[in-house]
C-alpha cells in the first residue's frame, strides 16, 4: 500500500528549521486541513475501531470540510490502545512498519505504537526542530542520557541529534560515574535527559568536587518526559550556567519533539503542521478557546503507522496563538506542569506535585529532591513532604531546623493552601531515578 498524499515526502531532505514554523497562519491552516482530510480517510479505511465509531456518530470522511469540523470526530484514548493490544489500531501493513515503540501504562500490558519510515522521519524532524530552536548545531557534542529502547527518549534524541549532524554520545540512562567521566573527557556541550536524572548527575558531580561551570563544556540541556517547573529550570541553570530547554512529546503521538522551547521561552512551540492541538474541557469534552486551561488533545496529521485522531493526552495546559518574538507562527503551549491523572486530592483540595515543587524551591536551603507522602490517619489524611537539605546548609541543630521547617511550610502553604508536615532530611537520602521519577507515595491507595 503506497503512502498517500497527506504523508510526509520521503524524498525531501529533513531540515532542522522548517519553513512551516514561519508560515502565514492561513497557509498553515490550509495545510492542516489538507492533511486532516487525508488522515481521516486513511483511518476510516484502515482502522476498524475508528470506522465503527465514526459510523456510530454518522460521520464520514467527506464531512470534514473545514478545520473546526474536527469536533465531529470521536476521541481516542490510552484505553483504546490497551484494548486493541498489541497493534489493533495500526493503519499500515507490517511490510511498511519499520519500528515498534512502547509506553508503559500504570497497569498491565504496555501500549504498542507502530512506526513507518515516514513516521520515523516526522519524529526525527520534530526533535531536530527542537534542538535547532535551542541553537544546537553540527559542532555540538550531544550526550543522550534518556533511556534507549522501547521508551522514545533515547532513540528520539539520538536520531534528532544525528539529523542535525551533532556528534552523539548514546550513554542511555544509568552508570552516573561513567556519564560524568565521558561528559568531561569528551567535552560534551549538550545534554538530553529527564530533569530529575540531570539533578542526580549534578548531585553526584558536585559530590566529586566537579564545578560544572568550569570543568565541563556543557552549554545547553534538553529536558522533558516528566513535569518540571520554572524554579527547577532556574536551579539547573544556576548550578551549571547552561541554557535549559523544555522538550515535550509522547509515544502515542510520536515521541519527544512534538513541542519545544525557543530561546524566548514564552511557551513551547507545537509543530502543528504534524501534530494538530486542541484543548478540551476534560469533563464536558467540549473544545476550549486558546488561552483556557484544559486537556491537551492531538491529531497526528502526518503519521501513517498508528495515526491518532483526537488523542486525549491527559496533560493539562493552554494554547497561545499570539505571535512569538522569535517570529514563529506556530502556536505555543504553556509548559505541562500537571496531568489530570496526577492530581492529588487532599482534604478535598486539588493539588499537583509541581505546585509543591514551586513552593519548596523558593527556599534556598532545600534541594529539588523531595517526596510527597499521603497517609490515612483517622478521618483526615496526612500530607507529608520530605525534602532534602542543601549540603551547604545541612545541620542537625533543632534551633536551626525548626524555623527552617516553618519557612518551607509557609512557602508551600502559600501555593496549595494546605498545611503539610515538612520533614527536612539529609542530603542524598531520598530515592533517585535514572528515567522518569515518581515523587508521590500515596498510602491511601493501599486501603
Ligand atoms: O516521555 C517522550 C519524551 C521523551 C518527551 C523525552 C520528552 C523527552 P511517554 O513515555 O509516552 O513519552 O510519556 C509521555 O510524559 O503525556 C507527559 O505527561 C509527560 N511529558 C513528556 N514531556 C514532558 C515535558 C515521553 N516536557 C508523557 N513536561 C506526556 C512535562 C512531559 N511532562
Amino acid at each position: 500500500m503506497p503512502l498517500d498524499e497527506y504523508a510526509y515526502d520521503l524524498d525531501a531532505p529533513v531540515h532542522p528549521v522548517s519553513a512551516h514554523d514561519y508560515m502565514p497562519v492561513e497557509q498553515l491552516r490550509a495545510l492542516q486541513l489538507h492533511r486532516l482530510k487525508g488522515l481521516v480517510k486513511r483511518c476510516y479505511e484502515h482502522v476498524p475501531l475508528t470506522r465503527k465509531r465514526m459510523d456510530e456518530l454518522g460521520v464520514r470522511p467527506e464531512h470534514i470540510k473545514k478545520l473546526s469540523d474536527i469536533k465531529l470526530l470521536p476521541f481516542m484514548m490510552k484505553s483504546d490502545l490497551r484494548d486493541q493490544y498489541p497493534i489493533g489500531l495500526s493503519a499500515a501493513p507490517i511490510s511498511e512498519i519499520v519500528r515498534f515503540q512502547c509506553s508503559s501504562g500504570t497497569t498491565g500490558k504496555p501500549i504498542v505504537i507502530t512506526n513507518t519510515q515516514n513516521d520515523i522521519r516526522v519524529w526525527q524532524e520534530g526533535v531536530m526542530r527542537c534542538l535547532a530552536m535551542g541553537g544546537v548545531t553540527s559542532s555540538d557534542i550531544l550526550q543522550v542520557s534518556y533511556g534507549y529502547g522501547l521508551f522514545t527518549g533515547g532513540l528520539g534524541l539520538h536520531y534528532g541529534g544525528e539529523g542535525i549532524g551533532c556528534a552523539v554520545l548514546p550513554t542511555s540512562g544509568g552508570n552516573t560515574d561513567r556519564q560524568l567521566m565521558l561528559m568531561r573527557d569528551l567535552g560534551v556541550t549538550v545534554i538530553a535527559c529527564t530533569p530529575s536524572y540531570f539533578l542526580h548527575i549534578l548531585d553526584e558531580g558536585l559530590r566529586k568536587g566537579i564545578d560544572f561551570k568550569h570543568d565541563m563544556k556543557l552549554r545547553k540541556g534538553f529536558f522533558g518526559a516528566e513535569p518540571w517547573t520554572e524554579a527547577m529550570r532556574q536551579k539547573i541553570e544556576d548550578i551549571t550556567g547552561i541554557e535549559a530547554y523544555d522538550i515535550y512529546g509522547l509515544t502515542e503521538i510520536s515521541g519527544p519533539g512534538v513541542a519545544g522551547d525557543c530561546p524566548c521561552r514564552s511557551g513551547l512551540h507545537i509543530f502543528e503542521d504534524h501534530f494538530y492541538p486542541e484543548i478540551i474541557d476534560p469533563e464536558t469534552l467540549e473544545p476550549l478557546p486558546d488561552g483556557e486551561v484544559g486537556e491537551l488533545v492531538f491529531t497526528t496529521l502526518s503519521r501513517t503507522g498508528t495515526p491518532m485522531l483526537r488523542y486525549r493526552t491527559r496533560d493539562l495546559t493552554c494554547l497561545h496563538k499570539e505571535r512569538c518574538k522569535c517570529g514563529r507562527t506556530i502556536r505555543t503551549m504553556e509548559r505541562i506542569n500537571a496531568r489530570s491523572d496526577d492530581m492529588l486530592i487532599v482534604h478535598g483540595v486539588n493539588l499537583f506535585p509541581s505546585q509543591i515543587e514551586t513552593g519548596l524551591l523558593r527556599v534556598k536551603e532545600v534541594m529539588p529532591h523531595y517526596q510527597i507522602v499521603i497517609t490515612p490517619t483517622g478521618a483526615l489524611d496526612t500530607l507529608e513532604i520530605k525534602v532534602e537539605l542543601d549540603p551547604e546548609y545541612y545541620t542537625k541543630d533543632p534551633a536551626v531546623l525548626a524555623p527552617l521547617s516553618k519557612r518551607v511550610h509557609d512557602s508551600v502553604h502559600k501555593i496549595i493552601g494546605l498545611n503539610a508536615k515538612i520533614t527536612l532530611v539529609e542530603p542524598h537520602s531520598l530515592p533517585r531515578s535514572e528515567g522518569k521519577i515518581n515523587r508521590v507515595v500515596d498510602n491511601r491507595k493501599q486501603r
